[in-house]
């Protein structure tokens, strides 16, 4: 039996739940004040209950009504005790400047200096001219950041990335004024990186740079073997127009940026005229290139993102008239790097202006029924579980843009009524979850130590402010297929380094989660 809780704590006035996970014949618990061995609050556990995505019985014990600010944990009637955690209002702030400062940890093509990246510090990488696949030419490609555990930068994932992070900045400018005012800045060391994907000739972008497999765990500097650019996508120029016409809002606002906003906004221009005369096809790799596919099915939710953001930023109306003709039921909602429809129906929605309230209304419902069953998934699980039962890879990322989409939602109808689930589901990533893991490295007390991270094996020490990916029941690395066999889905994570399923991170699972916690510092 164990006793799951928020490591980093928990604010005065949320719903505070831990979930005591295997069977248990405690029947009552205590909150212990950790410095005076006080009891501070007793409750009765709830009933139990069989937990089926964790084959396991659970019972709530509730703490809601208790919001003295201390120190402490909780313990039941047999003596089992959780780790300790605090009540106050600052559980955040660390955990929202470390998960920035990650960026600046994952960056690629300059150097990291000793003061400020430590043992993470290394010579400047990935700094040599990148082949165009298939020819003898080669481009300017430095820059930007590492997207994950490897080494690959790839315009589809940055852009999720990007988008988090602006809208960050959109809606808790004074949390990011306060507490990460770097975040402008290193956004645009991606966007300065992505311009540089655009082919100067056609306007349209290449889908990634990387060698042509993954190198094995060293540090970048070492990774030498030749860069190759990708082909040109339709996702990937889509996601480029969406990125540099949400950035032109945000950077043309603040006159140190002007010049650079001017510069997003016309390789938009010229991106979107390329998509508009050229089909370049979904992505596949090419023969001899293994890394990162980041394929899809379908370039339409790219397209629709595309336009609603020139849409936002320009007010222009051709704009819209695109938007309305496309049918909104084949676009693939959500906020992930494949399906990323939610930012344009959100983009659309908060636009100044919209000229048929049927087609507004439509668009809103789509993320308002998203945003129910969250909500219903939320209520119904004991661990706030958001995604109805649902795991597969990067799932801590769903459950994080879970909480990003009820925010965006409050925002949209000024409303606080979905605050509250905001909180709950912020407890699962930070431990109250079957694994009992605080799922961002170097915080809480029980966190993962072997995350599949190239600079984290090579410094045998777990970078700190990265968000791994979580339990993954398909059983798709080799380190997964041998020991998890049989295993209850939400229970498929591995701590180990080799776990590239479950224990990856990538720059694109922590933006959503910097997002959730700058509303919540
Ligand atoms: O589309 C299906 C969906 O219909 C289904 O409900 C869901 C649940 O199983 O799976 C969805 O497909 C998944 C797809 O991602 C989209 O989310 C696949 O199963 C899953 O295997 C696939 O995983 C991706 C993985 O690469 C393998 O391609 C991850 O999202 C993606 O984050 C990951 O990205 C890697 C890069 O390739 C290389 N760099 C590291 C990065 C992080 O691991
Ligand atoms: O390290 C790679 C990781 O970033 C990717 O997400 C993953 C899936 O594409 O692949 C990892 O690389 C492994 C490769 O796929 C198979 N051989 C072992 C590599 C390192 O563990
Ligand atoms: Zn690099």
């Amino acid at each position: 039996m164990n006793i799951m809780i928020n490591q980093l704590g928990y604010r005065p006035g949320t719903i505070k739940k831990a979930v005591f996970s295997g069977s248990s014949d405690a029947d009552s618990f205590k909150v212990i004040n950790q410095d005076t061995k006080e009891c501070v609050y007793s409750g009765a556990l709830s009933e139990e209950k069989y937990y089926e995505d964790a084959d396991e019985n659970v019972k709530i014990a509730d703490f809601t009504d208790f919001n003295i600010v201390g120190k402490y944990y909780i313990e039941d009637s047999l003596g089992n005790k959780s780790f300790t955690f605090d009540i106050k209002e600052n559980v955040y702030e660390e955990a929202l400047i470390s998960s920035v400062k990650m960026f600046y940890l994952q960056r690629c093509g300059c150097e990291l200096d000793k003061v400020s990246a430590d043992i993470f510090s290394h010579k400047a990488c990935h700094n040599t001219k990148a082949r165009i696949y298939g020819t003898d030419e080669f481009i300017d490609v430095t820059g930007g950041w590492h997207d994950a555990g490897d080494y690959g930068r790839y315009v589809v994932a940055a852009t999720k990335a990007i988008l988090d992070l602006l809208m960050t900045y959109e809606l808790n400018q004074n949390a990011v004024e306060k507490y990460i005012p770097q975040l402008l800045d290193e956004v645009k060391y991606e966007l300065d990186w992505m311009l540089k994907m655009q082919d100067e000739k056609t306007g349209g972008v290449y889908h990634k740079v990387t060698c042509a497999g993954f190198p094995g765990f060293i540090m970048p500097e070492f990774e030498t073997e030749e860069l190759i650019v990708s082909p040109i996508s339709d996702t990937a120029t889509y996601d480029f127009v969406a990125s540099m016409a949400h950035a032109y809002r945000v950077y043309s606002k603040i006159d140190k940026y002007k010049g650079d906003a001017d510069k997003y906004i016309e390789a938009a221009k010229k991106a979107l005229a390329y998509t508009e005369n050229n089909t370049a096809g979904l992505f596949k790799n090419p023969e001899g290139i293994v890394t990162g596919e980041y394929d899809d099915y379908s370039s339409l939710d790219e397209k629709f993102l595309a336009y609603a953001e020139m849409y936002k930023t320009t007010g222009n109306k051709e704009y819209e008239d695109i938007l309305m003709s496309i049918n909104l039921d084949d676009v693939p909602g959500l906020f992930e790097w494949k399906d990323v429809g939610e930012y344009g129906f959100y983009a659309y929605i908060t636009a100044k202006e919209h000229s048929n309230k049927e087609f507004y209304d439509a668009v809103y419902k789509r993320l308002n029924d998203h945003a129910k069953s969250i909500i219903e998934s939320v209520d119904e699980d004991p661990y706030g579980y958001s995604m109805s039962g649902k795991y597969y890879w990067g799932c801590n990322m769903g459950v994080a843009n879970d909480a990003m989409l009820l925010i965006l939602m409050d925002r949209i109808d000024g409303t606080n009524t979905r605050k509250k689930y905001v909180s709950s589901i912020t407890d699962y990533l930070f431990g109250n979850n079957p694994n009992g893991m605080c799922y961002l490295t170097g915080f809480g007390s029980k966190s993962p130590m072997g995350p599949h991270h190239r600079p984290s094996v090579a410094m045998k020490k777990p970078m700190p402010g990265m968000l791994v990916g979580g339990p993954e029941p398909l059983l798709l690395d080799d380190y997964m297929k041998k020991n998890f066999d049989g295993i209850a889905k939400a229970k498929c994570y591995a701590d180990y380094f080799d776990s590239y399923s479950t224990n990856e991170i990538t720059i694109y699972w922590n933006s959503p989660l910097v997002f959730v916690l700058a509303e919540q510092v």
